[in-house]
């Protein structure tokens, strides 16, 4: 009998790659995606069969975290092994924007899909999507025993949902667990994430499309890793025998400047004359430093990033080149990645 999962946020970046993932593995895969007026699932959109045929793995179902009784008559109705909480206002910027509806998606739903697997009685394993800004104004390097100090309404609902997960662990016995995830990018990036802003930025300026991209804070320092490896993670921690929490990240810090610099020399540009400021993409409280310490996922699930921030910035400009120039969709091919059945070591 093969495994069956259910993916919130299956239309984002994460949700795409953990799809493929576990249909590779033999998963039926039924993700939560919501309505909306236009199509918003070009991400998996290679991924979907006709749920007619016989062969058919992957199946979408209308919802939203901020409907608690819809996600209870979901679970009953798919009766998953496993469930993966991706979605989220996942903006940071944004949530100072809008602070009720982050917390409302990003804190509450994790609430909300937890009672409601409570409620339905399904033995199943619940992976939240904890993040690296919980740890916010806490000096790097951070690890799983680092104190949280979020700077922004979205650090603070994760906060919250990272420990109504702990506690519905503890209260109820559930495996539930927390990967507490460091920034990670690719060429599915959301084009408001400032990596994939400045790649798509250098392809189009390459082109001749624009002459300028503006940007906030250079001076930011992020551990940026690349997307495809850590949904591998996500799916190790499920596996493994007891519910824990574990960082997933590089270890690696670049700049935001940095990560400017990378990016448009690999195209041959000069990236002084096509960078300027624009205070609007500041925020009124910055995260000054994320560089996370994976040792704990290293040693009890094995896992280990492989790709560094230098190499993921050259991997997107490469994508997001080869969107202009052949109009086509190159995130629909992972590139090769690791042999993970191998031990670290030997990889
Ligand atoms: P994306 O922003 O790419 O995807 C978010 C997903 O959540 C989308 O599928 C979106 O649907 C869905 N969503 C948003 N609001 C709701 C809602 N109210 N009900 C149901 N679905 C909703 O995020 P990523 O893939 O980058 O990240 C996945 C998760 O991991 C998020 O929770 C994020 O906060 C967290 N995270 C991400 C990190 C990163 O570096 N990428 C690092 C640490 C944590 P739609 O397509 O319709 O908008
Ligand atoms: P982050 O990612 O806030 O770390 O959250 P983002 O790419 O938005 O910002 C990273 C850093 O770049 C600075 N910056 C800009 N950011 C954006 N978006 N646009 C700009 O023009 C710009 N100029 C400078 C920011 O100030 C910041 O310091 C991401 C999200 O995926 C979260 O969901 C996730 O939890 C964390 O990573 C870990």
């Amino acid at each position: 009998m093969s495994k069956r999962a259910l993916i919130t946020g299956i239309t984002g970046q994460d949700g795409s790659y953990l799809a493929e993932l576990l249909l590779g593995k033999g998963y039926e895969v039924h993700g939560l995606i919501r309505r909306a007026s236009t199509f918003n699932t070009s991400r998996i959109d290679h991924l979907y069969q006709d749920p007619h045929e016989p062969e058919a793995r992957m199946f979408l179902h209308y919802g939203d975290l901020s409907d608690g009784a819809r996600l209870v008559t979901l679970l009953n109705e798919v009766k998953p092994d496993e469930v993966y909480n991706l979605a989220a206002q996942s903006h940071v910027r944004v949530s100072f924007e809008e602070p009720e509806h982050t917390g409302d998606t990003t804190g509450v739903g994790a609430m909300r899909l937890l009672e409601a697997v409570r409620m339905s009685g399904i033995h199943c394993r619940y992976y939240q999507a904890s993040s690296s800004e919980m740890f916010g104004a806490t000096p790097p390097p951070q690890n799983e025993e680092t104190p949280f100090y979020p700077r922004s309404p979205y650090g603070a609902a994760k906060v919250y949902a990272y420990w109504v997960t702990k506690n519905y662990r503890e209260a109820y016995d559930m495996f539930a667990v927390n990967g507490i995830l460091f920034n990670h990018e690719s060429p599915r990036r959301g084009e408001t994430f400032v990596t994939r802003k400045i790649t798509r930025a250098v392809a189009r300026i390459k082109a001749g499309l624009d002459q300028h991209v503006y940007l906030g804070n250079l001076d930011s320092i992020r551990d940026w890793g690349y997307a495809p490896e850590y949904v591998e993670g996500m799916w190790r921690m499920l596996q493994a025998d007891k519910p824990d929490d574990y960082v997933l990240a590089t270890g690696g810090n670049f700049t935001v400047r940095d990560f400017v610099v990378t990016a448009f020399e690999h195209a041959g540009l000069d990236w002084e004359k096509h960078v300027r400021f624009d205070e609007r993409y500041l925020r009124p409280t910055e995260v000054d430093a994320l560089i996370g310490d994976a040792s704990k996922a290293q040693r009890q699930l094995g896992w280990k990033a492989t790709v560094q921030t230098d190499e993921l910035a050259r991997i997107m400009v490469d994508a997001d080149i080869q969107v202009l120039e052949h109009a086509g969709r190159p995130w629909i091919d992972t590139p090769a990645l690791p042999d993970w059945s191998a031990p670290v070591a030997a990889r």
